[in-house]
C-alpha cells in the first residue's frame, strides 16, 4: 500500500536503506577508510527495491538472546507465529488475553520493525467453545472476536491475515464453524469487521499451495475477485509457501502473483520455507537454494507484492520436523543460528553480495587424496580453498573442518602440514574431538591460517595434511565422513569452512 501508510515504521519504508547503500558507494568512491562497509542486511537489501524481508517468530524464542539479535536486525517485519491466534487470544468467550502478542509488538517497536497479524479467523487452533456454539452465535463470536483483537492491535499491526487457509485442494471452500454457520460470506464479514476495527491495517486472505497456478488458487482467485467487484475491504493476498524439494516449484508462481496483483491487490509471500528429508545432501540443498531463490525473483519481479516473510529464520525454531517427522534443513540459518549457503542465495537475489567481506558462500573446499591405504596409521587429507566470491577473503578469520573417526587406541593426535604454497608456518592444524560423535566423524582437523589474503577468483593451492594418533595404532578410514578417493580436485561438500565463525561452505556430519 502507500508509502506514507508504511512509514509508521521506519524500517519498512525502502528511503533509509537506499540512502544508506548510496552512502556506501559514496565513501567508497570517496577512497575513504579501507575498513569495509557493514554488509547490508536482507531487509535493508529488499527495502531498496521497496520490499520487506520478514520473519515468524514466537514469545519462548524471544528470550533467547543471539536469536533476537538476528531477528532484530536483519529482519524488516515480524509475524507472531502462534501468539495472536484465536486460542492464544481469547481462549474462553470473552476472556481476551493480550501478553504474549504484545511482546511481539514490544520487540518489533523497539526495532523499527512491522508486524503481519497472524491470524484472525482460522479453522485450526480455534478454541473448542467456538465449535461448540449454535451456529445463530458463530457470527457475533466472530466479529466480536476480530473487533476486540484488531481492535487492541490498532496501529501496531501493518497488515492483518484476517481469513487463513479458507479452501480445500480443489478450490471449494473448507468446512469449519465459519462455513458452516455463515456459508462463505463469513469472508466478507470478517473483512468488513477487520475494517471497522482498524481501518489503516492492509487486510489479506492467506492460504497455502496457492503459490502457483492451479485448481486452488484458481478458487482463491474466484473468490477475491468477487470480494473486489463487491467492494468488499481487502488489501491483499497472502501465499505461504510451504515448499518442499521432493514436490517440486509452485508452476508459474511469478504469473499467479501478477494475476492477482491487476485485480489492484497487494500480494506477499508469508511463511516461506523449503524443506527436504534429512539428511540433507548437495544435490537436495541446490533445489532448495534454487526455490529460495525463484520465490524471491517472482517478488522482486511483481510490483504489488510487498515483500517475503519466512517462517522462521532458523532450523532450531522450525516447526518443519516437530509436523514432518524426519524432514527439516527448511531455513536460512543452521541450529547453531549460522546463516547457510541458502542465506547467501538469497543476498544474491535480492542484488546484493552474498555476505560481503568474507561473508557466506566465498570460499569453496576441494579435496584429493594421495593416501590409497585406508588401514594404516595416518590420514593424509589434501586440501585447496577457492576464493569463489568478488572480495578478498581475510584467511585468518577461516576455518576448515576435515571429520573422520578415531577407532580404538589414543585419544590424542599428532598433526603435521606437509607442504603448502601458502608456507606451512602459516598453517594452523590440530584434532578436535566431537562433543556429539556421529559414525565416521567423532573427530576433525581444525586447520586454519595466522594470516593472508585470498583475492577473488585465487586458490590456495595444496594444503598438504597429516595426522596419527600418539600410540600410532591404525585407522579405518573406509568410512570417514570427510574422506574422498579421488586423486585429483572436486568440490568437497562433506568437508566444513567457516569464516568469521559462519559456515560458508559445506555440509557438517
Ligand atoms: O503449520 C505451519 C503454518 C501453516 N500456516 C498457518 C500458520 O499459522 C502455521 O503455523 C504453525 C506454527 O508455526 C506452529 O508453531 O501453526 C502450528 C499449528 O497449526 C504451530 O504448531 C503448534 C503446535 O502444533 C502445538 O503443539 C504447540 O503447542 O505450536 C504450538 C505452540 O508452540
Amino acid at each position: 500500500m502507500s508509502l506514507a501508510k508504511r512509514s509508521r515504521h521506519g524500517r519498512t519504508a525502502g528511503i533509509p536503506a537506499l540512502l544508506l547503500a548510496v552512502l556506501a558507494v559514496t565513501t567508497a568512491l570517496a577512497g575513504g577508510p579501507a575498513q569495509a562497509a557493514e554488509p547490508l542486511t536482507l531487509h535493508e537489501l529488499a527495502a531498496a527495491q521497496g520490499k520487506y524481508v520478514g520473519s515468524a517468530t514466537d514469545n519462548p524464542e524471544l528470550s533467547d538472546a543471539p536469536y533476537a539479535a538476528i531477528l532484530g536486525s536483519e529482519f524488516g517485519r515480524i509475524t507472531p507465529g502462534n501468539s495472536m491466534k484465536w486460542d492464544a487470544t481469547e481462549p474462553q468467550q470473552g476472556r481476551f488475553t493480550f501478553e504474549r502478542g504484545d511482546a511481539i509488538t514490544d520487540f518489533a517497536r523497539a526495532h523499527g520493525q512491522g508486524v503481519r497479524g497472524h491470524t484472525l479467523v482460522w479453522h485450526s487452533q480455534l478454541p473448542g467453545w467456538v465449535a461448540a456454539l449454535p451456529p445463530e452465535q458463530v457470527e457475533s463470536a466472530m466479529t466480536n472476536h476480530i473487533a476486540q483483537v484488531a481492535g487492541h492491535y490498532r496501529g501496531a499491526v501493518e497488515a492483518w491475515d484476517v481469513v487463513n487457509e479458507p479452501f480445500n485442494e480443489d478450490g471449494t471452500f473448507r468446512a469449519g464453524p465459519f462455513l458452516d454457520a455463515m456459508g462463505s460470506d463469513y469472508i466478507a464479514t470478517a473483512l468488513r469487521a477487520a475494517h471497522a476495527a482498524d481501518p489503516d491495517a492492509d487486510l489479506y486472505i492467506n492460504d497455502y499451495n496457492t503459490d502457483g497456478l492451479g485448481a486452488k488458487s484458481d478458487g482463491m482467485y474466484r473468490l477475491v475477485s468477487e470480494l473486489v467487484a463487491e467492494g468488499v475491504p481487502i488489501d491483499g493476498v497472502g501465499f505461504q509457501s510451504h515448499l518442499a524439494v521432493q514436490y517440486g516449484f509452485p508452476e508459474g508462481m511469478r504469473q499467479n502473483l501478477q494475476r492477482f496483483a491487476d485485480l489492484g491487490l497487494d500480494v506477499a509471500v508469508t511463511e516461506l520455507d523449503v524443506r527436504m528429508q534429512l539428511p540433507a545432501d548437495p544435490a537436495k540443498l541446490a533445489t532448495q537454494a534454487g526455490y529460495y531463490q525463484r520465490v524471491f525473483e517472482a517478488c522482486l519481479a511483481v510490483t504489488r507484492c510487498e515483500g517475503v516473510t519466512v517462517w522462521d529464520y532458523t532450523d532450531k525454531y522450525s516447526w518443519v520436523p516437530g509436523a514432518f517427522p524426519g524432514q527439516g534443513a527448511a531455513t536460512l540459518y543452521d541450529e547453531n543460528l549460522l546463516p547457510k549457503p541458502v542465506y547467501g542465495t538469497v543476498r544474491t537475489a535480492l542484488g546484493g553480495d552474498d555476505g560481503g567481506g568474507g561473508g557466506p558462500g566465498t570460499l569453496k573446499a576441494q579435496y584429493r587424496t594421495q593416501d590409497q591405504a585406508t588401514g594404516d596409521n595416518q590420514i593424509k587429507p589434501v586440501l585447496n580453498l577457492v576464493n569463489t566470491g568478488d572480495t578478498p577473503v581475510d584467511l585468518s578469520t577461516v576455518t576448515v573442518r576435515y571429520w573422520f573417526s578415531g577407532e580404538a587406541g589414543a585419544a590424542s593426535y599428532t598433526t603435521w602440514c606437509d607442504w603448502s604454497p601458502l608456507g606451512c608456518g602459516t598453517v594452523t592444524h590440530r584434532v578436535v574431538a566431537a562433543d556429539t560423535p556421529k559414525a565416521g566423524a567423532d573427530h576433525h582437523l581444525d586447520v586454519g591460517f595466522t594470516g593472508g589474503t585470498l583475492a577473488p577468483g585465487a586458490a590456495t593451492g595444496d594444503i598438504q595434511l597429516r595426522l596419527n594418533k600418539t600410540d600410532w595404532s591404525n585407522f579405518d578410514e573406509a568410512d570417514d565422513y570427510s574422506r574422498g578417493t579421488g586423486t585429483s580436485y572436486t568440490d568437497a561438500p562433506k568437508i566444513a569452512v567457516h569464516i568469521g565463525g559462519a559456515l560458508a561452505w559445506g555440509i557438517e556430519p
